[in-house]
């Protein structure tokens, strides 16, 4: 198998062509990756902000077709269309039972970089290669637990499918989820890429009626209209807390942060009203303390802050869910899409990431 492996940190990917797979474990199935998206995520991978071990496939944001399947396996058959997701959800876990499979037990294996037993089915050269998220979506093929799929009707097309495995589920579910917004709502959302626009549209399906896009580059924030923000500000123009409080004096009833900074984080913080929410999404170094203020002030203005994983998704719910809000057009999923790849031009569309010229690439493989 041809892929592009991650050797060492702050290095562009390398093609790798002589990648072994092995055949599917107990409770494992063997994917025909069709489409994998491109996330902030993969390139926190490569710079180290998620510290995961390498060599590794980076790509957890796909969608693909059942190959094989290994013992066990009885949920799933060759031929079945799948969206990978990037944590399992065994069912079986305390969280799991609790309805909180986005925070599924299973999921510590992932630090390690290998399946759920902590071995990968990868080699090259030789040697193991790590597979992020328990996927590796940036391989034509894929080896992954059985609990890190979810079965999708075979019409639905593999590459919106794909989107739906990361940046759909965390965006869309950061608004459904885990905030509450009420009809009427004013939200903000600071950061406007592939996960904040999902944010941006998952807000406006929860009835936000104020959505204030907050983002550096101008061609985001008229995305960002076009996927439901009301509002639009240029945080390169001025301090955006001052900017939301001139649309909005109180403050907004529920912020969002889908960058990863420190100072944007503080600013969602500083720009929801006394009494409102704070959801933040953007993964950040794991260096990054937070500044709440003094506790009294934190206290008194009665603000809740929520950690948001996976947009508080249960996949085998919510992905029907999104499916059918796509069918009924609430959802726009095609419109995500910036630019199609190959998987040989993944380093270039980590560039694009950087310059903000895309919301998403997706990469259609090959076999
Ligand atoms: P992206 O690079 O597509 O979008 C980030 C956006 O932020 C871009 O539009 C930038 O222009 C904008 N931006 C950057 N700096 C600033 C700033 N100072 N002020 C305003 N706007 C700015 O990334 P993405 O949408 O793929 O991912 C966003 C984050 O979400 C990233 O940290 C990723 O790792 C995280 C993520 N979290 C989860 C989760 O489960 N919590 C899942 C998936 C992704
Ligand atoms: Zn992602």
């Amino acid at each position: 198998m041809k892929a592009p492996v991650l050797l060492a940190y702050d290095s562009p990917l390398e093609m790798r062509n002589d990648i072994e797979i092995a055949a599917p474990a107990t409770g494992e199935v063997k994917i025909k990756v069709v489409a994998s998206g491109v996330c902030h995520s993969d390139l926190s991978v490569l710079n180290g902000t998620i510290p995961l071990p390498t060599p590794i496939v980076l790509g957890h944001e796909g969608a693909g077709i059942v190959e094989e399947v290994g013992e066990g396996v009885t949920s799933l058959r060759p031929g079945d269309h799948v969206v990978l997701s990037f944590v399992p959800a065994c069912g079986e876990c305390y969280a799991c039972k609790r309805g909180q499979a986005y925070i599924c037990e299973k999921a510590a294996a992932q630090g390690a970089g290998g399946l759920l037993d902590g071995t990968t089915r990868l080699t090259s050269e030789g040697a193991p290669l790590h597979q992020m998220a328990c996927l590796g979506t940036f391989g034509p093929y894929a080896i992954v637990p059985e609990i890190s799929t979810v079965k999708i009707p075979d019409e639905v097309p593999l590459d919106i499918a794909a989107l739906i495995g990361c940046g759909v589920l965390t965006g869309v579910g950061a608004a459904l989820n885990t905030a509450n917004i009420e009809p009427g709502d004013t939200v903000a959302v600071i950061g406007c890429g592939g996960v904040g626009l999902n944010v941006i549209q998952g807000a406006r399906i929860a009835g936000a009626t104020t959505i204030i896009a907050v983002d550096m580059v101008d061609s985001k924030l008229e995305m960002a209209k076009e996927f439901g923000a009301t509002h639009a500000i240029n945080a390169s123009q001025g301090d955006p807390v001052a900017q939301v409080m001139a649309i909005n004096a109180r403050g907004v009833d529920v912020s969002f942060e889908v960058i990863g900074l420190q100072a944007t984080m503080e600013q969602a913080i500083n720009m929801a009203r006394s009494g409102g929410e704070v959801v933040l999404v953007g993964v950040p170094r794991m260096d990054v303390f937070l500044n709440l203020n003094a506790a009294f002030t934190f206290l008194y203005l009665a603000k809740t802050i929520k950690g948001c994983w996976y947009g508080s998704s249960n996949v085998n719910e919510d992905v029907p869910k999104l499916l059918e809000l796509w069918r009924n057009g609430d959802l726009k999923l095609k419109e995500l899409i910036s630019k199609e790849i190959d998987n040989e031009h993944v380093n270039e569309a980590f560039e694009d990431m950087k310059a903000g010229t895309v919301a998403r690439s997706v990469i259609l493989h090959s076999h």
